[in-house]
């Protein structure tokens, strides 16, 4: 058997590192942590033991490098384009990385990729003086979870003592403002309906004792769009108040993705999140149209749970989704 030692800043970092080099059927021997706070993990490579001993025919005669064709498969497996594949392949010949630091050298390229958005930020302290909240809008299209999303963030900054409140603009789905009242009930925060760009100010106006208010809005509406541009014209120099987010499933197609992005972008999305991960495991198209719109992605979310699924994101994701399709 092969035993391979990897190291990592956690045990969770230890056994993605371990994942992306090994595979999913790397076996966890053990683990310690070392005096300096890192961990390292001892994993044995089943497919690695077996082409050691030369059960494997195709290790046998390859012409490249050891472990480029590990990164070809795996990228290609995630939905990655070929010239991004070709990208990758160039930078670990340079970097003069192989058999499995391959996959390594591949991360950490492709984890550079993708820009990571700030986090949502309350309001400052002198525009909470002033009784001016953060605004944070959340657009998309039709289905990709919104609402879902904006219920995670706002539940997670409530429950570090922020005080949010929730206010619905989709007037257009039957039951959408129910659904937002219901996640507003749970975290016990002010919740509002506001059908257009005057009743959404008016919300704002009334919201002087928040720290942020979230705004959902309809997939389906060009009207919504329109109210956040001029919400954003109304506050004018005060733009820093004003976060949008632009909401893409990663299970939508490339064209689905840059249609989405041309008919927001009026609305000027600051971020993307990505959601829907776990329904895909060819999640690079979105991230290769969010490195092509040099737009960062702030989270990143995996499931429907409003309690859970949800993560900042980071580079290390990133490479994780270009090399395994999926989050660690
Ligand atoms: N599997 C999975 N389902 C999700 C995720 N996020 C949201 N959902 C589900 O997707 C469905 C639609 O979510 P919503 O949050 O209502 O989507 P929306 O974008 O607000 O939809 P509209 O307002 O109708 O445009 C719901 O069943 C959610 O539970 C996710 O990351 N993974
Ligand atoms: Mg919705």
């Amino acid at each position: 058997m092969q035993i391979h030692r990897v190291r990592g800043r956690d045990l969770r970092d230890a056994l993605s590192r371990a994942g992306r080099q090994f595979g999913d059927n790397a076996l966890l021997l053990s683990h310690e942590t070392l005096p300096d706070g890192d961990v390292l993990v001892a994993v044995a490579d089943p497919v690695r033991t077996a082409v050691a001993r030369g059960e494997l025919a195709s290790a046998r005669g390859a012409a490249r490098p050891s472990g480029f064709a590990d990164v070809e498969r795996a990228l290609e497996r995630s939905g990655t384009s070929r010239a991004l594949i070709d990208a990758t392949l160039a930078h670990v010949e340079r970097s003069g990385a192989r058999g499995p630091y391959a996959l390594d050298a591949a991360a950490e390229f492709l984890g550079a990729r993708v820009l990571v958005a700030p986090g949502p930020r309350p309001a400052s302290r002198s525009a909470l003086e002033r009784g001016q909240p953060a605004v944070l809008a959340f657009v998309g299209p039709t289905g990709v979870g919104k609402t879902t999303t904006l219920a995670k963030i706002a539940s997670r900054m409530a429950r570090v003592g922020r005080r949010v409140s929730l206010v619905c603009m989709d007037t257009q789905r039957p039951g959408a403002s129910e659904q937002l009242s219901a996640f507003a009930q749970l975290m016990q925060a002010p919740f509002a309906v506001a059908p257009d760009a005057a009743a959404l100010a008016q919300v704002l106006a009334r919201s002087s004792d928040r720290d942020c208010v979230f705004v959902d809005t309809t997939g389906r509406s060009p009207r919504d769009a329109r109210a956040l541009e001029q919400l954003a014209q109304s506050l004018g120099a005060d733009t820093e108040r004003l976060s949008t987010y632009l909401v893409l499933s990663a299970a939508s197609t490339r064209a689905a993705l840059d249609e989405a992005r041309r008919s927001f972008a009026p609305t000027r999305p600051q971020a993307w999140i990505v959601t829907k991960l776990d329904e895909t495991r060819a999640p690079a198209p979105v991230l290769e149209a969010a490195a092509e719109a040099k737009v960062g992605v702030a989270f990143l979310c995996d499931g429907p749970d409003v309690s859970a699924h949800l993560e900042r994101a980071h580079a290390e994701r990133f490479a994780d989704l270009f090399l395994r399709g999926r989050l660690a």
